[in-house]
């Protein structure tokens, strides 16, 4: 019957839009899940598959300090040992409380080896009064901040290690987010640089 055969198509056209529906709602899911689930690439031997090595210069004429080299590159979707070597003894004030805390590094730690033959611990975070400056990228893509204590002397630096993932390219500003210095916080490649992310 001509009213059955109607029937029947919308009843069809339904199913049709469920199963596209269904299809959809799968394929989303199980993007999400792999996106979350996936992890950043190692190197050959299971270690780091970068390295970033950054030296916290300190002149003590004038008390400007600088993160060299300023302005850096690291690959995308790699797992990135950071390294910073501190030679400013200098301590400094944060703007924010949690700026003592280690966010958004892997396993949201890093290691602190106070001199060259000093050991190694690892933190989630310092004591706010034990900070000289911090290495900050904060924006909508990332949000990654670690507190870096003050060298033990100019001649004997603290070396602060963390791992880090950048799944997205691009060219981020990086910071420091202390009131370390006027004329370095102010400086091009003292306190602030580039970091890019390349794919
Ligand atoms: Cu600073």
């Amino acid at each position: 019957m001509p009213s059955e055969h109607r029937l029947s198509d919308a009843w069809e056209s339904r199913l049709v839009l469920l199963v596209i529906a269904l299809v959809t709602v799968s394929l989303v899911a199980s993007f999400v899940l792999y996106s979350g689930t996936q992890s950043s690439s190692r190197g050959a031997n299971g270690g780091p598959a970068a390295y970033l090595n950054l030296t916290l210069t300190y002149n003590p004429a004038t008390g400007n300090c600088a993160f060299l080299p300023g302005n850096v590159s690291v690959p995308a979707g790699q797992e990135v040992q950071v390294t910073i070597t501190n030679y400013d003894p200098l301590t400094s004030h944060l703007y924010l409380g949690w700026q003592n805390q280690v966010v958004g590094a892997l396993g949201g730690t890093m290691t602190v080896q106070k001199g060259l033959s000093g050991g190694k611990t690892t933190v989630s975070g310092v004591d706010a009064l034990d900070i000289g400056h911090t290495f900050s990228i904060l924006n909508p893509v990332y949000n990654l901040s670690v507190p870096i204590p003050p060298a033990v002397s100019p001649s004997s630096p603290t070396i602060v290690t963390f791992l880090a993932d950048f799944p997205t390219s691009g060219t981020y500003q990086w910071g420091c987010m202390c009131d370390c210095n006027d004329s370095s916080m102010g400086t091009p490649e003292a306190m602030y640089g580039t970091l890019t992310v390349v794919a």
